[in-house]
């Protein structure tokens, strides 16, 4: 397989590595720190990377904690779709919310904060959950002339799935580098997400691809 080698039109999004999605945080993606040398390994092998960091307000509508006899991992209508309702993370200025202590920030040009509206939740980077309400990614990224996204982060079948989609949707040349993720995987998701963005024409990689 012939090695990628990031160049100036690449950009290397790195989604949602926050102490709430690791071991020990709220809402815990099955070992969700492992990622962490791969992703700031990888942070080293692009020029551009840009950051996401899930942003909540306290009592948002994404927790279960909002509504009255729901469990978190339940899901329930809401006025712009069906959510998946979760236990209470990421909360502003918290340290569950804080990027984990040992992924280099350094390498990233810009830090994306999302799902900060206290009634909408926003999985993907680009669009909140009603694919209308734009968090200004796309038009950054347009402007700064980049062509390919390559995904990595947490989790795999709610964030990374539903960022690298909208990057298609919005243009791009997507990429998920699989081993720099990890997935929550409810009732199959992760192989569905696999499936889903296969199908999307979003490529599937392992990070061995990318040239040193
Ligand atoms: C995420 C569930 C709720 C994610 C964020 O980063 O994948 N999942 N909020
Ligand atoms: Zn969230």
């Amino acid at each position: 397989m012939q090695a990628l080698r990031p160049g100036e039109q690449d950009v290397l999004l790195v989604i949602d590595v926050q102490n709430d999605f690791c071991p020990g945080g709220s809402l815990p993606v099955p070992d969700g720190d492992r990622v962490v040398p791969l992703v700031n390994r990888l942070a080293r092998q692009f020029a551009h990377v840009v950051f996401t960091q899930d942003w909540h307000t306290p009592h948002h509508t994404s927790f279960a904690s909002s509504h009255a006899g729901k469990d978190p991992y339940q899901s329930t209508p809401l006025p712009y779709g069906e959510q998946v309702l979760w236990p209470d993370h990421c909360v502003q200025g918290t340290s569950g919310a804080a990027f984990h202590p040992d992924l280099d920030p350094n390498r990233a040009e810009l830090v994306v904060r999302k799902g900060f509206r206290p009634g909408i939740d926003s999985y993907s980077a680009f669009f909140e959950n009603d694919h209308a309400t734009r968090t200004g990614l796309a038009g950054y990224l347009r402007d700064r002339g980049f062509r390919h996204a390559y995904l990595c982060g947490l989790a795999y079948d709610f964030c990374v799935k539903w960022s690298a989609l909208d990057a298609r949707r919005e243009g791009f040349a997507a990429t998920v580098i699989e081993d720099a993720c990890r997935a929550i995987d409810l009732n199959g998701s992760a192989a569905a997400a696999r499936a889903e963005m296969a199908a999307a024409g979003i490529s599937l990689v392992q990070s061995a691809r990318l040239a040193a």
